[in-house]
């Protein structure tokens, strides 16, 4: 689509510059540079119907804003991808992220909240605030209420928009937004450093002010290995002095850059109606509209009228619920059916259609009380009074036992039983996907699915310990946060931990081995995640980290597997195994193979939390 240029410098901060009736007869695209108060001028598109300026009922505003440019933004994308909404009218707008795209100013990587002291102290908190008050005073016949949508970094700067929230924010929603970088979106894990993502999306957002996404021929995996370590591969791309890079190379624990960047410190009871919204499959940031939702819902009161946080959860990938109908997801390395159920479809039309119409518009409809989660495996939508739900759930634990044995029975009297060993390779760390691995939004990749690939390409591995309960002759539904509790000893001074939850399907479907939770710890932050510490070779210790939410049914005939491996590559960087104080710039020397022990003893009873539902029984 040919871009259109705003007169920048002729037509700062006054009304649209160019105008014209698009495709679709019944919108008016304009384009305008809206002055934010440190006079940094940020591109915007905006849509609304035709003629609605002069006549008809005053409008809602529904905006987006984002680094990913605004200039594909159309009626037809409009009316394709919020059917409900552009039937009822609003006036859609579209702004450039501060630094990107047709926006002046500089960009920065989830830029922190500042405190707003002086007129130069900007944040996206404050270019939403000027920017709404802007769209006040200058679109005609708009009925004061703005609304705010985005999926990922939108989602990011959604949640800005509720945050010091200008008066005519009325209802916003995250969706997938990166809420914590450090702790569980996108660049690490629990202090494992998610190599591939921070490698590619560094370099599409920071080398220049327009997207480029790298796209490689190479197997990444081959990429990686062959450069040892990130500070190898980041300077084979000569992308060392890219902020971000910058900072992974240099400050990789949990130092004050990236809390600042922390978005769920800064939440307290939601200044405005937030939906919150997430995939269980989301191989990007399936954590932060938990972790949101998790911060603000517990400091409204139970009995305030004017609650104001709701949570939907479904079977989607990253943005999954915005696009298809949703009942199936993967291709050609494993694909999960839901039934016929199309989640997303269903999701769009009852839930975030009339949540914006409800509190942009007055208009009834919305009837979610706080949480609608779709259960996989059931395949069926369920709500809940909270999220996880307490009601008609108990807390359960699945050890894990010699013999690969995964068992809801207690381990007794024997001391220090190893239930597993392996030895972990760094020459040869464990595939997180089918080779080859593309670079992530590189040509033909298989990124966006990779979380529902079938495990048996790798769970037949030496390098790795699974426990498997027999076949279930009832339904298991686990509903909730899964926590993974594993008493493990290393020969090395450092290791990696990674769990997944599995449900293995019968062998008349394909013995097909679908992750339901999976989450990684980088052993070094056992006790902290500021404080690194190097593991006593042999000692045992206790590694506790949550795998999030899940809602799922384990149906009859299926089996319940745990997975325990050491790598998870090259999504994440090898650990040396070595303890070295930057794991980014380990040397060749620190990558050893070490044994990794397992224990299931009553002293150390490796083991999963689960909450299930009160009828379900674990054999
Ligand atoms: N997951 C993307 C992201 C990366 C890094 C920071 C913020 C967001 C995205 O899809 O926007």
């Amino acid at each position: 689509m040919k871009r259109m240029l705003a007169c920048a410098a002729l037509f700062l901060g006054l009304p649209a510059v160019h105008s014209q009736t698009v495709s679709s007869p019944s919108y008016v695209r304009s384009e305008v540079q809206i002055t934010v108060r440190d006079g940094v001028t940020l591109h915007t598109v905006i849509f609304r119907p035709a003629g609605s300026e002069k006549s008809g009922p005053p409008l809602p505003f529904l905006m987006q804003r984002t680094p990913y440019g605004v200039d594909e933004a159309s009626a037809k994308a409009i009316a394709s991808g919020k059917p409900e909404l552009a039937a009822s009218g609003y006036i859609f707008v579209y702004q450039d992220i501060r630094g990107r795209y047709g926006s002046g100013g500089q960009f920065v990587m989830n830029r922190p909240i500042v405190k707003h002291t002086a007129k130069i102290d900007v944040d996206e908190t404050t270019d939403t605030r000027d920017t709404v008050d802007w769209l006040l005073k200058h679109e005609a016949n708009n009925n004061g209420k703005v609304g705010v949508v985005g999926i990922s970094y939108p989602g990011f700067t959604a949640i800005m928009a509720g945050i010091d929230a200008h008066p005519a924010v009325k209802a916003i929603s995250p969706q997938a937004p990166m809420t914590d970088i450090w702790l569980g979106d996108d660049f690490f894990h629990n202090g494992a450093f998610r190599q591939t993502y921070g490698y590619d999306y560094v370099q599409e957002l920071e080398a220049q002010k327009t997207d480029v996404r790298p796209s490689s021929k190479e197997d990444q995996f081959d990429f990686f290995l062959k450069h040892v370590n990130f500070a190898g591969a980041a300077s084979s791309a000569g992308m060392t002095q890219l902020p971000t890079a910058k900072v992974f190379l240099s400050q990789p624990s949990y130092v004050k850059f990236w809390q600042d960047m922390a978005v769920e410190t800064h939440l307290g009871v939601p200044e405005v109606p937030t939906l919150e919204v997430g995939g269980y499959w989301d191989q990007e940031d399936m954590w932060g509209p938990q972790a949101e939702y998790a911060a603000m819902r517990p400091k409204e009161a139970a009995d305030d009228p004017q609650h104001r946080v709701f949570l939907v959860l479904g079977p989607w990938n990253h943005g999954g619920w915005a696009r298809g109908p949703g009942d199936s997801l993967g291709g050609e390395f494993g694909k999960v059916s839901f039934g016929g159920v199309p989640s997303g479809a269903i999701y769009r039309r009852t839930i975030e259609a009339p949540f914006f119409e409800f509190y942009l518009k007055g208009k009834p409809g919305f009837d979610l009380k706080d949480t609608a989660s779709f259960r996989s495996g059931e395949n069926a939508w369920h709500r809940y009074e909270s999220w996880p739900p307490r009601q008609g759930f108990r807390d359960t634990r699945v050890y894990l036992a010699p013999d690969k044995k995964l068992t809801a029975t207690a381990p007794a009297g024997a001391y220090d039983v190893t239930a597993a060993a392996y030895v972990a390779d760094p020459a040869d760390p464990v595939p997180y996907r089918h080779r080859p691995v593309q670079s992530t939004y590189g040509d033909g990749s298989m990124w966006r699915t990779w979380l529902v690939e079938d495990q048996k390409f790798v769970s037949g591995r030496k390098d790795l310990a699974n426990f498997t309960t027999p076949a279930l002759a009832a339904p298991v539904t686990v509903t909730g946060d899964v926590v993974a509790d594993l008493f493990a000893a290393t020969t090395g001074t450092d290791a990696d931990w990674i769990v997944k939850l599995i449900d293995v399907y019968p062998d008349s479907e394909g013995g097909y081995q679908l992750m339901v939770a999976d989450e990684i710890l980088r052993g070094r932050y056992r006790n902290s995640f500021t404080a690194p510490q190097p593991v006593k070779a042999g000692e045992v210790n206790e590694y506790k980290w949550s795998l999030h939410g899940v809602d799922h049914t384990f149906l009859p005939g299926h089996r319940m597997m745990v997975e325990v491996q050491s790598s998870w590559f090259p999504l994440y960087d090898r650990n040396p195994q070595t303890y070295v104080d930057n794991i980014m710039a380990a040397p060749a020397s620190a990558y050893k193979a070490e044994t990794i022990s397992l224990f299931g003893s009553a002293k150390y009873p490796s083991h999963l939390d689960l909450p299930v539902t009160t009828d379900s029984s674990l054999p």
